[in-house]
């Protein structure tokens, strides 16, 4: 322990501690800006280079960064003198003055890490008038809108798609005052390698990096007449959710969230963890069919839009291992256009398939063209989990005081299994509860295998299943993904499936969730939550799901057969 004093208070705190951490065990709490600290999650940004937190260090000429200055036996701190209060005020008033002044129609109105700093520190004027950046936003993606002018070089999303996604889209562009982070040489982000994972999105502390807004788009389907509107929710939405409405992280919000998507005028309201349930049919046949037929292995899930992303761009060479398996997203959406349409007798042109999800890349996904056949895509419209919460406060839907109902008959069944999707290590789980009594022929009494949960990086478990030692691998984050993906090509990987996920925690930590303002323990939260809800399910195995299997007696045959290849499978292109 060091030995120190802020603000007269002596304190003692762990060594290699920051002034910034010792400050936080009393109570005091240094403002930030550029700071992020995820340390869990490996997601540490710090470049030091806004200079928000600086303090004064007895002895010291100049005001250090609470961030990254190291405590030191002895060392005396003041966080609150005149000196301190008018050098964090110049320092924002400076960004400000290079910052557009339209926070009424911003989409982080209310947001804004630096809107809420400006509020913090008391500014009401800003002493200096600075030259605007005049930029055009990159519309050219599918999932990602980059507005250089709000961008205030934190470097956030630098750290994260460089260092925690290994994806090395971002950097500086430009000089002084016309700065911004961007892919290299300002190319549009649709030609970049880009994954649309949308971390970079999560933690822009501005509005520089947004999902591309769908909500106008959704409000006309459902006031148009001619058009039969159906809805599915992710697995990771429903712990989330509440969040927008003030309730704690980690309160499940399900029955509440049907209910106010009925009231948006929805004519189904259905579950993607239905399709979540399919998918694990699916996979694990795939699975099983993969170990018995000296397949290829180990196979890799395929759920997540932003991974498959990342494989095919920097793994060309590997695209035979992936499960071939279209995501539970898309198979919802192929499902929804040919069975229940025709159950229903509706048009599926006249459909529209809206997802409310966690992430941004499902926005990309549902673009996909091999993934929209004919003329109509088989998802429309992608809502992130804050699009559906800002449409929700729009139509002035009181949230917290919703009555709780259930999705639509048909397809929004779910069992425990798809619930924890929702999280990394999920979709693998579920995977082997269903293998493992297709294998065996035996009822699995413990469905939880804690060792494929938890919040590390790369997570390996080891599964008895009959006389076979099934090894299952586990990544979130793509930098991980990638340590597993060239163990697979030097050929030293021994396990029989890997899940993989881009986010931290998987989809509960999606680029399209409520943000996180840099605090882990909302992530750790949802995941607990994820798990409660799996908890509170009687049937936890997919193929216990009564509608996928009525969907198979009528409609698909066989999973794995033709018809289910034909519909729910997919293929990978560099
Ligand atoms: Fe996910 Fe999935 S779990 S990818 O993380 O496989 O987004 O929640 O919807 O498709 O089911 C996201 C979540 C989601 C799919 C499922
Ligand atoms: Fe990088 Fe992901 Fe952002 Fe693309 S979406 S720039 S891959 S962090």
């Amino acid at each position: 322990l060091v030995n120190m004093v802020i603000n007269d208070q002596a304190i003692s705190v762990p060594a290699g501690s920051t002034i910034l951490e010792a400050a936080k065990t009393i109570g005091i709490s240094i403002p930030t800006l550029c700071h992020l600290d995820l340390k869990e999650f490996k997601m540490v940004n710090k470049v030091a280079s806004c200079r928000v937190c600086v303090v004064e260090v007895q002895g010291r000429p100049s005001l250090a960064p609470a961030c990254s200055t190291r405590v030191m036996e002895g060392m005396v701190v003041r966080t609150d003198t005149a000196r301190v209060i008018q050098t964090r005020r110049m320092v924002v008033e400076l960004l400000l003055s290079n910052h557009p002044n339209e926070c009424f129609t911003c989409p982080k109105n209310l947001d804004c890490d630096l809107q809420s700093l400006a509020q913090r520190l008391g500014i009401r004027e800003i002493e200096w008038t600075g030259a605007k950046m005049n930029y055009e936003s990159d519309i050219s993606s599918k999932a990602i809108v980059k507005n250089p002018n709000k961008c205030i070089m934190c470097r956030r999303c630098e750290t994260m798609c460089n260092e925690v996604q290994t994806c090395g889209i971002l950097s500086a562009v430009g000089r002084g005052f016309d700065a911004f982070v961007g892919p290299a040489f300002n190319i549009p982000i649709a030609e970049s390698s880009c994954t649309y994972c949308g971390q970079c999105v999560a933690v822009c502390p501005t509005a520089a990096l947004t999902e591309v807004n769908h909500t106008g788009k959704v409000w006309a389907a459902l006031n148009d007449p001619d058009k039969y509107v159906v809805v599915q929710t992710a697995p990771a939405v429903r712990v989330a959710v509440g969040e927008l409405f003030g309730m704690e992280p980690g309160s499940i919000a399900t029955g509440k969230m049907v209910t106010a998507l009925r009231r948006m005028g929805f004519n189904a309201v259905f579950d993607t963890d239905f399709a979540a349930d399919l998918t694990i049919l699916e996979e694990a046949s795939e699975l099983v069919h993969r170990i018995q037929h000296h397949g290829r292995l180990p196979m890799l899930t395929s759920c997540c839009p932003a991974w498959v992303k990342f494989f095919e761009h920097q793994f060309p060479d590997l695209l035979d291992i992936p499960s071939s398996c279209k995501s539970p997203q898309i198979m919802f959406g192929t499902i929804a256009k040919t069975y229940y349409a025709e159950k229903l007798g509706i048009d599926p042109a006249k459909m529209v398939v809206v997802s409310v999800m966690p992430c941004v890349a499902k926005k990309a996904e549902a673009a996909r063209p091999e993934l929209t056949k004919e003329e109509h895509s088989n998802v429309d419209l992608v809502l992130t989990t804050r699009e559906f919460g800002l449409m929700l406060k729009e139509a002035g839907i009181d949230f917290m005081n919703l009555p709780e109902s259930d999705f639509d008959k048909m397809m929004g069944e779910s069992t425990g299994a798809s619930i924890i999707f929702g999280t990394t290590g999920g979709v693998i789980e579920a995977a082997v509860r269903t293998a493992y009594e297709w294998i065996t022929g035996e009822e699995l009494e413990n469905v939880e295998f804690t060792a494929m949960r938890g919040v590390q990086g790369i997570r390996e478990a080891t599964v008895k299943v009959g006389d076979l030692e099934l090894k299952i691998g586990i990544a979130h984050e793509l930098g991980n993904a990638r340590k597993l993906l060239e163990d697979i090509r030097a050929g030293k990987s021994q396990f029989h499936a890997i899940e993989i996920m881009a986010c931290p925690g998987g989809c509960i930590g999606g680029g399209g969730q409520p943000y996180h303002h840099g605090d882990i323990e909302i992530i750790k939260k949802r995941q607990e939550a994820i798990y409660a809800e799996d908890r509170n399910k009687v049937k936890r195995k997919s193929h216990q799901n009564e509608e996928v299997l009525r969907l198979y007696k009528e409609y698909l045959g066989e999973p794995y057969g033709e018809k289910a290849h034909d519909l729910l499978h997919t293929y990978y292109e560099a």
